[in-house]
């Protein structure tokens, strides 16, 4: 199109943004003001916010790519983003030129986001940490872009059947999604089956072509990610799979209409759902489908980028870009950049070896054995036999290097193969991932070490300078401005706002501790917040908590390492004493669980159901009273966490020393004001040291007492002497929280007995009683508390996402700003 003038900016006051909302609900959606739908006006707000995205979002990519500076991909199979529109306006500052519009119409902002969906495209911390990352590297103006998959159905709804959680579809995208832009012109060929075929180019030179391939296309759908008031806008690049020919022409000409439209089904399939495992990999060829769909849709895309910029020139290649693979689950590009460098571009093995080892980045984002993925090679030569040979040649040539550094032990050759041989070989992709990155991090300290002495020791001794640690962050923005309004203004008035992406200056705080009237304010806050929170667990629970009492809470995905089951026997433990009288000095307590559990891990389900069960007795017993309620909140996701970490006082961070990587819920309630409860694992043990001992309740074995005390552990003598848990343990195996359905909880109680239980609950529940005793006392100290809250508040600034994207970039991605 012929260039003419640039159209003026959209104005962001109150007048002209009622202007676009008008007419969008006028003319976009053709709605008659006086008869709109609470829909209709959510989707023309958004379209006038987004509006004012666009021509930003227009001139970041025009600055980006005509700069030529270097650039960043996030390679990511889940984005746990939540809702767009309350980002937006923050970050764009209209807030209040939004409110006063919609006061005029007599409509609540509030009313009018909750007609949005979360995008659930995540299980849990790790995709939402992939959502913060977003969010500070648009606030750092870095130029980074997110590459995903739009899955058709997110993570699933949770429902509470009789206790039970049963999933339902999240079909999140029915109400079509206003924040996405579709853009067909940079669609993708991705090829699956076939064979490798061998031929000598016009040069002489043997190369291979992979032909007689299904191929599917992928179709880029684009979000924006605004930065924090810094007109920046970066993207969010999610691929949709869609079928190559939309008729299979054969199938159509003989009469098969149906058939040939099926086939366009299988195709579509591959970006229907996310899978909702967030630990133990079950080998689905539909999964390795989605890794391979990613990984070769964004590297094309970015390969044509260079391409349509320098021409087939990759000399510079390494140094204008960087790929970051969020855990192993993209790291399957590994092989494809090499294949497209070699095969698509003619690039030598070396050159193109050179380049990727040099563009990739590894980071690991859980200790569990489990979770490390492996693909049988087998399944992995039906679906991409080019792939698989370009793998075999790099774990030959890797395996050369084992050998020259080792001579002779080939006991370490087979441990450090990326081919586990056996009667089934597998493909280990954490290997493949390190063999073919320059930098492997760890996202806690502790989580870096226990890889380097651990997991990946052997290749530490062969690499040592690429690994490294990034302790995780949270994107203060979601978690603190806009999810705790009252707090941000508090913080405000006593501080500056310079803390929204400065958080270290949160520490200026630690001067006014001791000012009363903050003090009084911060509590106030705290109780304002408790009360939204308290009216969520009414509304979702059907449970009333009383906001003077300390409210104890634990959300995160359910998994026997998080241990869950160890709150519970808190929970039952309180629950005891209050039944046997011992309830002189007490401290009321309301105890919120939440969490998803994947629904084929069956320890998980029993737990939820444990929970549930446990709490219709508590709740329903008029002699615990306001003394002790308990609630399993059920769908827990990125929106109730909102309102949940800003009504909290109390974090539970309880997991098995050495097994929780490193945590961001823990993070969230920190900055919030809630004080910890938890074990030396993770970050907890960063976010102790910087809040101090005494503002943490600090419990349990270390990471280095568990492995020593496993060999020997003995759960059934550590009950025994202990009479406050065998009660516990004796209340539980009696029935009194199953009196109608006996036995169903034989499994979930045995394993607490289980000598050979991997998350050693026992071991750590008298430790655990005792400091929870030790939090109950400090609740009743006010003034004390108080201290403890604004300082927990004061002293997070380290765990804004902002300090973790500064780490990357400058350690790993080296871009200019
Ligand atoms: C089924 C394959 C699979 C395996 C592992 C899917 C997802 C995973 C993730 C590693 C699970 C996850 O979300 N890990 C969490 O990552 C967070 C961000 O780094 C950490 O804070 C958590 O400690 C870690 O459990």
């Amino acid at each position: 199109m012929k260039k003419v003038q640039a159209l003026p900016p959209l104005g962001m006051d109150n007048a002209a943004i009622d202007h676009d909302f008008r007419r969008h609900l006028g003319h976009t959606l053709g709605s008659v003001e006086s008869e709109a739908q609470s829909r209709e006006i959510y989707e023309a707000l958004a379209l006038a916010v987004r509006d004012r995205l666009m021509e930003r979002w227009k001139a970041t990519r025009v600055q980006q790519e005509t700069s030529g500076n270097k650039r960043a991909y996030y390679l990511s199979l889940e984005f746990l983003m939540g809702r767009a529109l309350g980002n937006a306006m923050l970050n764009l500052d209209i807030e209040k030129s939004v409110k006063s519009t919609l006061y005029e119409y007599g409509l609540e902002l509030e009313d009018v986001e909750n007609e949005e969906a979360d995008a659930g495209l995540g299980n849990g911390g790790l995709g939402r940490l992939a959502a913060c990352f977003l969010d500070s590297c648009a606030t750092l103006s870095l130029p980074v872009v997110g590459y995903g998959i739009r899955y058709e159905y997110g993570m699933f709804r949770q429902e509470i059947q009789d206790g039970a959680q049963v999933e339902e579809p999240d079909h999140w995208l029915r109400n079509s999604y206003v924040w996405e832009v579709q853009r067909p012109h940079d669609t993708r060929h991705i090829k699956f089956g076939g064979r490798s075929e061998f031929y000598v180019d016009a040069q002489g030179a043997s190369r291979v072509r992979w032909v007689d391939t299904e191929n599917v296309l992928a179709v880029p759908h684009d979000t924006a990610i605004p930065g924090y008031e810094n007109d920046t806008v970066n993207t969010l690049r999610l691929w949709k799979a869609a079928a190559s020919d939309a008729f299979e022409l054969g199938e159509f000409n003989a009469g098969r209409y149906p058939e040939s439209v099926a086939n366009k089904n299988e195709a579509e399939h591959i970006s229907m759902v996310l899978y909702p495992n967030d630990s133990s990999e079950n080998g689905k060829e539909l999964r390795l489908r989605q890794q391979y769909f990613l990984a070769s849709a964004s590297l094309q895309d970015v390969l044509a980028q260079w391409v349509k910029a320098n021409g087939t020139n990759f000399e510079k290649f390494a140094e204008k870009n960087c790929f970051q693979l969020n855990d192993t689950h993209p790291s399957v590009a590994v092989a494809e950049l090499m294949r497209l460098l070699m095969d698509d571009y003619e690039l030598s093995w070396n050159n193109a070896w050179e380049i990727t080892s040099s563009t990739m980045a590894y980071t690991n984002h859980t200790l569990l054995p489990e979770a490390l993925e492996r693909w049988p090679v087998s399944l992995f030569r039906k679906l991409l036999p080019r792939v698989v040979d370009i793998i075999f040649e790099i774990n030959a040539r890797f395996l050369q290097q084992v050998s020259n550094k080792w001579p002779g032990d080939t006991e370490r050759q087979r441990r450090m193969s990326i081919i586990e041989e056996g009667p089934e070989p597998q493909v280990r992709m954490a290997y493949l991932a390190i063999a073919g990155s320059f930098s492997v991090n760890g996202v806690a300290a502790l989580h870096t070490e226990l890889l380097i002495d651990g997991l990946f020791r052997d290749f530490c001794e062969l690499w040592p300078d690429k690994f490294n640690n990034k302790t995780n962050g949270v994107t203060p923005r979601r978690w603190l401005a806009a999810c705790n309004p009252e707090l941000r203004e508090l913080l405000d008035s006593t501080i500056g706002d310079q803390w929204i992406t400065k958080l270290d200056q949160l520490d200026n705080l630690s001067a006014h501790v001791n000012d009363e009237k903050l003090r009084e304010d911060w509590r106030q806050v705290k109780f304002s917040n408790k009360r939204k929170l308290a009216q969520l667990v009414k509304q979702d629970c059907g449970v009333e908590f009383d906001i003077e009492s300390m409210f104890d809470v634990q959300v995160k995905r359910i998994h026997e390492y998080k241990r869950q089951l160890l709150n519970l026997l808190h929970v039952v433990h309180l629950y005891n004493r209050i039944k046997k009288g011992h309830s002189e000095n007490w401290t009321p307590r309301s105890v919120l669980i939440g969490g998803k559990a994947a629904p084929g891990y069956y320890m998980a389900k029993q737990i939820i159901k444990l929970i549930n069960n446990v709490a219709s007795v508590v709740n329903n017993d008029p002699e615990v009273g306001n003394k002790l309620r308990l609630a399993f909140l059920p769908n827990y996701r990125v929106t109730a966490m909102e309102v949940i970490c800003a009504g909290t006082d109390l974090s539970e961070q309880v997991s098995t020393a050495g097994k929780e990587a490193s945590g961001t819920g823990n993070m969230k309630f920190m900055m919030n004001g809630a004080i910890t409860i938890g074990t030396l694992d993770g970050a907890n043990i960063e976010i102790r040291e910087e809040v101090g001992d005494e503002n943490f309740f600090l419990f349990g074995l270390t990471a280095a007492e568990v492995e020593s005390m496993r060999p020997h552990y003995d759960p059934q003598s550590i009950i025994e002497a202990d009479d406050g848990f065998s009660e516990v343990m004796a209340l539980l195996e009696s029935g009194h929280f199953n009196q109608f359905e006996p036995g169903i909880f034989d499994a979930v109680i045995a394993s607490i007995r289980n000598p050979n239980d991997p998350w050693m609950t026992a071991a750590d529940f008298r430790t655990y009683v005792d400091a929870q005793e030790q939090a109950a006392l400090a609740y009743q100290d006010v003034e004390r508390w108080t201290t403890m809250s604004i300082l927990n508040t004061a002293k997070s600034g380290k765990f804004s996402s902002d300090r973790t994207i500064a780490e990357y970039n400058n350690d790993i991605w080296q871009l200019n700003t």
